[in-house]
């Protein structure tokens, strides 16, 4: 119980309340077009749009809102405003198209949206009927962010309980099927108060940005929620390569960063040049991070990264771990406030040491909206997460694999990230995907998917290296027999490898 009163607002809470701690007057946010806002300021703005919101575009405590646009701090203020108005922020990404999005307004029933204008394109094409479509951050006379100028009355937040839904987050998970979680105001204080105090350890003088969209909860807890939540700043600015986030780095003075492992390996090779010295914190969730990367990061930095794993159901991370206690090559430990065990198939736990199935809990999850799945991944209040974990004797959890990323090839059992981080270990290779492929002899076949680094040819002098290499680094049952070259990996949205895509290409 993290003891918050019943009545709770959590846009107040993160900024009218961090204002009558710290002043007005600290930087909130900024993006890499010079814009930069006090917290004054930014709560000038969101007071405006707020005001709008419930004023001339008719938006009632309860009413799902759409957010759609590019990560800035008119994305930001506009989720900002959502929640002091008591309405519910359904949070999407640019890379949704029109059909996902006609699909998710559906299920969310949403009726209002406030849409970056550069992103409205697809909104209007995805046809949903009765949407109001406002539009921000363009030119237009009607445009949000010309009539949300400061300088207007405050706006005094919605009263909302602290168990009213706040947030309708939409997760593909990586099979493809829409579903949404519901947040209340209380979970999004409570990732702040759980994960980022506890475990990231935020300062006021911090300066936060990473890479996740803010329609990833990824993105909204790490470069929204956690630096509000203590008066820190945000830099605010759409993922565009490695290059660009090392650069932003150096310009902007960043001490914590969120990212995902593929976005610190893309980095390694270009670290050259770029002033990191002022990072402290880097943050890496989404997918495993192998300790091959954490390594190379570490001995390139000499920074520490913080390994997490999250989930849209959970709004953010529950296991890692901080400082000394982190172990490379492992997740962590469930983050004070949840818990967590490995199981059996029949729910029960499994002996440490023993490959079981992931299962939390928490103060922030999960709901689903009105999806009949839910009794297949909460059962008895315990979140099933569909990951593979082994926990050791010292009770760290060990990322096994995706509960359907195991491979059995000739009564051996192979989980494709031990073999992907293997791959990852060789200097040539920047991305991997290990899966089965259907074999009558064997049953499957272990497979790698790889990206070679620029300039290393992708002929079978290559594949011969990376199999001799991988049979150096783990037990040779576990070596692809073949490795398929490519440009790039599938992926989600948010950047999750679709290992499912890779499989089914192997039943063709
Ligand atoms: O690990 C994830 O996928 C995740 C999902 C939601 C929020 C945070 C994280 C890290």
């Amino acid at each position: 119980d993290l003891g918050y009163p019943d009545r709770l607002n959590c846009g107040a809470e993160l900024l009218d309340a961090t204002i009558a701690r710290l002043g007005p007057n600290r930087p909130a946010v900024r993006d890499a077009h010079g814009r930069a806002w006090s917290y004054g300021e930014l709560q000038a703005r969101v007071d405006a749009i707020a005001h709008a919101l419930t004023g001339p575009l008719g938006v009632v405590p309860g009413n799902r809102v759409l957010l759609r646009g590019p990560t800035t701090p008119w994305l930001a203020a506009c989720w900002l405003a959502v929640m002091k108005a008591g309405a519910v922020a359904v949070t999407v990404l640019a890379a949704h198209r029109p059909e996902e999005l006609a699909t998710i307004c559906g299920l969310a029933r949403v009726r209002h949206a406030l849409c970056a204008a550069d992103a409205v394109s697809d909104l209007v094409r995805a046809g949903v009927p009765g949407l109001r479509i406002t539009t921000f951050g363009g030119d237009g006379p009607d445009d949000l962010t010309r009539c949300a100028r400061p300088g207007g009355a405050p706006y005094e937040a919605v009263p909302t309980a602290s168990d009213d839904v706040a947030l309708i987050a939409f997760t593909s998970g990586t099979t493809g099927r829409p579903k949404g979680c519901l947040h209340f105001h209380r979970d999004v204080l409570a990732i702040a108060d759980t994960f980022s105090a506890q475990v990231v350890r935020p300062r006021p003088d911090d300066v936060f940005a990473g890479s996740p969209p803010l329609g990833f909860t990824f993105g909204l807890g790490g470069l929204v929620v956690f630096p509000l939540r203590v008066g820190a700043s945000t830099y605010l600015a759409d993922w565009n390569g490695p290059e660009r986030l090392l650069a932003d780095v150096a310009a902007h003075r960043i001490s914590v960063l969120f990212t995902a492992p593929t976005a610190y390996r893309a980095m390694l090779p270009k670290l050259a040049g770029h002033d990191l010295g002022s990072l402290r914190r880097c943050v890496s969730a989404g997918e495993n991070l192998p300790a091959a990367t954490w390594r190379a990061w570490h001995e390139a930095t000499g920074l520490r990264i913080i390994n997490g794993i999250g989930a849209t159901e959970l709004l953010h991370i529950f296991l890692s771990a901080a400082d000394d206690a982190i172990r490379p090559g492992t997740t962590g430990l469930p983050v004070p406030g949840f818990e967590a065990r490995v199981v059996g198939a029949d729910g029960r736990p499994v002996p440490d040491g023993e490959p079981g199935l992931l299962a939390v809990r928490g103060p922030t999850g999960c709901r689903y909206l009105a999806d009949p799945r839910q009794t297949g991944y909460v059962r008895d209040g315990w979140n099933l997460t569909g990951d593979t974990y082994v926990r050791d004797r010292d009770g760290y959890f060990h990322y096994v694999a995706r509960a359907d990323d195991m491979i059995i090839s000739a009564g051996y059992n192979v989980a494709g990230p031990e073999v992907e981080d293997a791959l990852l270990r060789h200097p040539d290779v920047t991305e991997a995907a290990v899966v089965g492929r259907p074999d009558e002899d064997r049953g499957q076949l272990v497979v790698a998917h790889v990206v070679l680094r620029d300039g290393v040819p992708p002929g079978p002098e290559t594949v011969g290296a990376l199999r001799a290499f991988v049979k150096t680094q783990i037990a040779p049952y576990k070596c692809p027999r073949e490795v398929v070259f490519h440009t790039a990996l599938p992926r989600t949205p948010t950047g999750k490898l679709q290992r499912f895509r890779l499989r089914s290409r192997e039943l063709e």
